[in-house]
Formats: structure tokens, sequence, C-alpha cells
């Protein structure tokens, strides 16, 4: 083994959340360390989009640099391990389309099969794009995510399929680790945190996670959660499922969430609470992360700082504080939002240099 050939190896080994929350995760002595080098991700502080937001300290949690672009990862790479660990020859999930990237991802890297099914017509094309290329078996429905969803928990007690799905706790589990990242880059939890919410996955794994980095003393208190929703598909929001869910926000399309009661809990338990905003917000702050920062995420992820935005505005919550807003996914994921409403210009002559003089 050559001396380079050695390093890598040793990188690659000792990358990627398994690895690093070792001790904090549901791992057996037979468990396949995978890694795609997920998790890591950088906590950007926001100075011009913490004035745009009307906080004195903004950090934005940017999920998007994940391996297959959203923090969907974290918790797929544990429960794909899981699956390959218990034999299983297939992984299985409804989605919107970042949980069916990931898992097609992670099933190519472990060498087994996924089968993902979607919502015809209405995921973001980069999803769509990265579910086909990584080999899974795409399989289009005929109805909204959670009819896909429904359709695939029949159909993984059916044919015994491993579901991947964020009510396989292997997610949850994965998830928590972004909770302790921000308390290891902060130095403690903050005292408020933004984040979208679809299913209800995510914002249950943030909240169990603070909860062990303040037991295990990463932290010394534990943030108040803000989960957002966008107007159309805002079933916490109304304590009640939705039953024909739209929003520019594909990626929390979601009236029948998955994950109910912990979601809830997390929420009031943190002494947060929930709010809705309405599209023309999400994609106003989806451009001012952009604008502002350089930080191209997807609408769905700019739900936390819009929501941020409205609860600071509404004075429903203390603005005189450390905010942490987590971007889920990025930007590239759903190109034809960003160019949806752009008008670029017809070409120019090759020696028109004036042109460029008129711009300034
Ligand atoms: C970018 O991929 O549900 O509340 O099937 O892709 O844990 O569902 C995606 C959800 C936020 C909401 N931001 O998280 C799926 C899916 C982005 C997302 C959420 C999703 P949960």
């Amino acid at each position: 083994m050559t001396e380079v050939h050695a390093v890598t190896t040793r990188m690659q080994r000792e990358s990627g959340i398994l690895y690093h929350f070792r001790d904090h995760l549901p791992l057996t002595d037979r468990t396949p360390m995978l890694s795609l080098h997920e998790g890591g991700t950088p906590l950007v502080h926001a100075p011009r989009l913490a004035a745009w937001v009307g906080v004195p300290e903004l950090y934005l949690k940017y999920e998007g640099l994940n391996p297959t672009g959203s923090f969907k990862d974290r918790g797929m790479v544990l429960a794909v391990a899981r699956a390959v660990e218990d034999g299983a020859r297939a992984v299985l999930c409804a989605s919107t389309g970042n949980t069916a990237a990931s898992a097609a991802a992670y099933a190519a890297h472990a060498g087994i099969r996924s089968i993902v099914l979607l919502p015809a017509g209405r995921v973001a094309a980069g999803k769509l794009a990265q579910a086909v290329i990584y080999g899974a078996d795409v399989v289009t429905v005929d109805g909204s995510f959670d009819h896909a969803l429904a359709l695939a928990l029949n159909a993984s007690r059916k044919f015994d399929l491993a579901l991947v799905n964020s009510v396989n706790p292997a997610r949850i589990e994965g998830q928590t680790t972004a909770a302790y990242e921000i308390c290891d880059a902060l130095g403690d939890a903050p005292p408020v945190l933004a984040l979208p919410v679809g299913n209800g996955g995510n914002i249950t794994a943030y909240w169990l996670g603070f909860r062990r980095a303040l037991e295990h003393g990463r932290a010394t208190r534990l943030p108040r959660i803000l989960g957002v929703q966008a107007e159309g598909a805002a079933p916490f929001v109304h304590g009640a499922p939705v039953e024909h869910p739209d929003t520019v926000a594909t990626a929390i399309r979601i009236g029948r969430p998955a994950t109910w009661e912990p979601a809830i809990r997390a929420a009031q338990d943190s002494g947060g609470a929930f709010r809705a905003v309405s599209d023309e917000a999400i994609l106003e702050a989806y451009r001012a992360i952009a604008a502002h920062e350089g930080i191209f995420c997807e609408p769905a992820s700019a739900a936390s700082v819009a929501g941020l935005r409205a609860a600071v505005r509404a004075g429903a919550i203390d603005a005189a504080q450390q905010c942490v807003c987590i971007l889920t996914g990025s930007g590239l994921k759903d190109p034809d939002t960003a160019v949806a409403n752009v008008e670029i210009g017809a070409p120019i002559d090759m020696n028109d240099v004036e042109y460029i003089g008129r711009l300034i």
C-alpha cells in the first residue's frame, strides 16, 4: 500500500457521522461503517441576513453541503447501515425528493437496491436526477407524498422491505448529530433554533439531540425550537392533517406527517412554537439568504429564515438573542424555482464592450 493510499483509506475510514459520533449512535460490532463524508457541515455566521431578519446574531447551519445535498444523509447512512446489518437486499421509501436521493446514494454505496416512491410531477428536478442516476427503482405515484408514504408503509409490511422513512428510528438517531455539531461549534446550544417542518422527523431529532447534549455536558441550556411550515401545508399549525397540501416548497408539501406527537412535544416542551409562512415570504427569504450571504438553499430550507423573521416581527420571540436557522437542503436541488421569474436578455454582439459599461 502506498503512503498516499494509506492516508486516503484512513481519511475514508475516519469520516462521516457513524465514525465521529460512534459513541452516541446505536451501532453494533456488525454495523458496516458506511460513509460518504456526511455531517460536519458549516455553521455560517450571517450578519447581513441577521439585520434583514431583525436579530442581533444569526448562524446558518448549511446542511446542503452534505454528500447528496440535504440533511437526510445523516439519518440515511445509519438507516442503510442497519438495513445491511439486518441482511436487507433493498431499501424502500416514499419521498418528496431528498429522502429518495439520499436513500438511493447510500444504497448504491452499500451495494444494495433502493425503491423510491415519489408523488408524480411534484419532485424538484435535481432530486429526481439524483435518484435516477444513483440507480434507484423510481416509481411515481398518482397522488401526494402522503399517499406515497401510506403505500410505502403497506408495501414494507407486505414484502418485508427495509423502510427508510423517518418512522425508522435509525433515521432520527442519525439526525441528532446536527444538534451536537451546533453545540460544539457555538460552545453551547443557541437560545433559538428555527427549522422547516414537513414530516416532523427532523424537529424530533434536533430536540432529542439537544437534550442529550445537555445530559452529556455539551450544552448548558436548551433552545426554543421554532418549527416553520408553508401556509398551504401546515398541519402542525392547524393541529390537524391537511387534505390537499400545496406549496412552492415541494420538499415540505406534506399534509399527514408521519411523526406527530414527538414533533409537537419538541415545539411545546422547548418553549417554542409552530408557525406558517406564505410562499411569497418563503421565496423572499430564499432570495435574501443567497443575496445577503452567498448561500443557495432550496425553498423549503428558506422557510426557517422566513418563519424566524415573521416571529420577530410579530413579537412572538424575544428578538435580542442568538439564533440558528437550519438550511436543510441545497438550492441546486431545484434550479427551476430559482430561474422561474427571471428574464435573461437576448445575446449581445460579441464586440459590444459599451454594453458592460452601461451596467455599472
Ligand atoms: C429540504 O425527502 O420528507 O420534517 O421525503 O427535504 O423531517 O420531514 C423531506 C423533508 C425540510 C422537512 N427541508 O423535514 C422527503 C422529505 C427539506 C426537506 C424537510 C424536508 P421533516
